[in-house]
């Protein structure tokens, strides 16, 4: 039985936009604002818990009728609060990665705000560390300068410049290294023509000899382009991440390619396990709490990795801290995390929803917080400030492409490109 205390007495979801830089992508380039949503999980006694997930218009409004369900549950019945909030959306959503999103996000609410009444992190609330860091990779994009001048607003530069060749994506990896240390190299691909980002990867491989190197053109590439460049990089990469769509195109790929396989994009519910076991066609699975239904069932997914001898990395979109802590604490329990995680975090560290302080990139890696809960607090006058941005952006939902098309016109979405 619930004591009134643990009572959820409300959650608050609260949109938000960031600023980010022109990062680009097989879909476009990020525009100037990122959105998630915050989460303050209120308790009874006035205990808060803090979530954070990906914004836009669909989930804002999952969102908002997940909240209503879980008033008046108990905050340690987390399993009982992700069922009710499943039960809530499945009528209207019937994709279980979907409902994935919305599950999680309330879930990390749960977990800090029972880590925050029992005085333990979530770490310890998920059966405890196996290690005091989690180690990160630096996530290399090519990028413009700026964002280009549109509609009367100047354009928005940053410190890192423009990188659009291998020179360019090498120094972009000297300033990573140097500002936070990273021992690992991931290249978000699907950008240039094919032997264009091998040659970039090779000069990476020259730059960095022995770092791991990864390359994640999100499924821009026919199978045999896939197979192409998997030749190309034999010996170069740790592995070759979401190079074409699909289970049966990433299979294909799969049985001529000399490196693990990876993806975030053709796994990303649990009903895909089967057939990609099934088929061989990765090696390598990038977790995401935010999707996977929370933390406790991305430990239950290692589990079946383990299992099936998969091996396990962590997938990041553009985000702030509140996640960059859910990140590290779910990654501190994984005995099976055999790669470096992703994080989006050094290109969003112009804004920020936390006090600063608890969590940072320190030699490539986090130190998994000690104070309960996520060990992150709220700066409630900085989400106030990004909750004002998000209301006068203007922009409800990402739209990479969309934005590349403003720049420029003759942009021709689509995949596989090459
Ligand atoms: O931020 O442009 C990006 C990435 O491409 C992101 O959207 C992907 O979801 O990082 C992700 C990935 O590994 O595919
Ligand atoms: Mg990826």
């Amino acid at each position: 039985m619930a004591t009134t205390a643990t009572r959820i007495r409300e959650l608050i979801v609260t949109p938000i936009a960031f600023r980010d830089p022109p990062l680009l992508n097989a879909s476009g380039v990020h525009e100037p604002l990122a959105l998630r949503c915050v989460l303050q999980l209120v308790l009874e006694d006035g205990t808060v818990g803090l979530g954070e997930t990906p914004g836009g218009t669909a989930r804002l409004a999952r969102l908002q009728a997940a909240a209503k369900a879980v008033v008046g549950m108990d905050v340690f019945q987390a399993t009982a609060v992700s069922a009710a909030v499943d039960a809530t959306l499945r009528s209207t959503e019937p994709s279980s990665h979907e409902r994935g999103w919305i599950t999680s996000a309330i879930e990390v609410a749960c977990l800090d705000a029972q880590g925050r009444l029992t005085g333990r992190p979530v770490s310890d609330l998920l059966g405890g560390r196996v290690r005091d860091a989690v180690p990160f990779a630096a996530y290399l994009f090519y990028k413009w300068a700026e964002h280009p001048a549109l509609d009367g607003d100047p354009a928005v530069g940053d410190d890192w410049g423009a990188a659009l060749d291998p020179a360019g994506i090498v120094e972009q990896a000297r300033v990573m290294q140097q500002r936070y240390g990273f021992r690992s190299f991931k290249l978000k691909g699907g950008v240039f023509p094919p032997d264009e980002e091998i040659a970039a990867i090779r000069a990476l491989a020259e730059a960095f000899p022995g770092q791991p190197l990864r390359l994640d053109p999100n499924t821009a590439w026919t199978v045999s382009t896939s197979q192409y460049v998997a030749n190309e990089l034999d010996g170069v990469l740790e592995y070759l991440e979401d190079p074409t769509a699909g289970i049966e195109g990433m299979a294909e790929v799969a049985r001529t390619a000399p490196m693990p396989l990876a993806t975030n994009m053709c796994v990303i519910a649990w009903e895909h396990l089967r057939p990609a076991l099934e088929q061989n066609a990765i090696q390598v699975l990038l977790t995401d709490h935010h999707y996977w239904g929370g933390l406790r069932r991305t430990r239950e997914l290692a589990a079946v990795c383990e299992a099936f001898g998969i091996a396990l990395s962590m997938h990041s979109n553009s985000h702030l801290g509140i996640s960059l802590a859910a990140m590290t604490h779910v990654a501190a329990t994984l005995p099976g995390l055999d790669h470096s995680c992703d994080t989006h975090y050094p290109w969003n560290s112009a804004d920020e929803v936390i006090v600063p302080g608890a969590l940072e990139l320190r030699d490539g890696a986090v130190a998994v917080p000690t104070g309960p809960g996520l060990g992150v607090e709220l700066d409630p006058e900085a989400l106030d400030r990004l909750h004002r941005l998000y209301l006068t952006s203007g922009i409800r939902d990402r739209d990479d492409s969309g934005y590349m098309r403003s720049v420029r016109p003759e942009y021709e979405p689509g995949l596989p490109r090459w």
